[in-house]
């Protein structure tokens, strides 16, 4: 039933944009030690997220106890959630976790998402752009160049679409 337990997914996080008067930094809740992304941050954050800890991990703004995020796909590649682009997700940030990202990435056949924050969720003006971020998922599988010849079907730890 489960995938291998070497597997891991890497989870890379890119500034894109922010409109807000507030200087906010993501990180990816629960990981130890996990680096901050700034805003305008020139290089991105990776961090690798075995199974497990994808169920309870999510992105969030540290600083901002009263936020809200956007997930989607830009499909016009805009760097930005609008027109017909794919909305996955609206709400609370710890409601969606690197195990939901993941399963959107295997419905919607694409590792690359967009995140965008409200930084005041409750009396804001829900633009959702106050942090902007681009997301993107690889996988580690654990059998490359190794040991495990099992075929997995459905297993899903490769996110190489297109
Ligand atoms: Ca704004
Ligand atoms: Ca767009
Ligand atoms: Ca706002």
């Amino acid at each position: 039933m489960s995938a291998s337990s070497s597997s891991a997914l890497a989870v890379t996080f890119t500034f894109q944009s922010e409109e807000s008067e507030f200087a906010n930094v993501l990180h990816l809740h629960g990981a130890p030690n996990a680096p901050e992304l700034q805003e305008h941050a020139e290089h991105p954050v990776t961090y690798v997220v075995g199974f497990k800890d994808a169920e309870t991990f999510y992105a969030e703004l540290v600083n901002n106890t009263n936020q809200a995020v956007k997930y989607g796909i830009d499909l016009n590649q805009n760097g930005l959630l609008d027109g017909s682009d794919v909305v996955l997700f609206t709400g609370s940030p710890d409601q969606f976790t690197i195990k939901d990202l993941q399963h959107a990435a295997l419905q919607n056949h694409t590792a690359n998402f967009l995140l965008q924050f409200e930084d005041i969720a409750l009396g804001g003006d829900a633009d959702f752009n106050d942090f902007v971020a681009r997301v993107d998922l690889a996988g580690f599988p654990g059998g490359r160049g190794g040991h495990d010849g099992h075929h997995h079907p459905g297993g899903h730890n490769d996110y190489a679409f297109s």
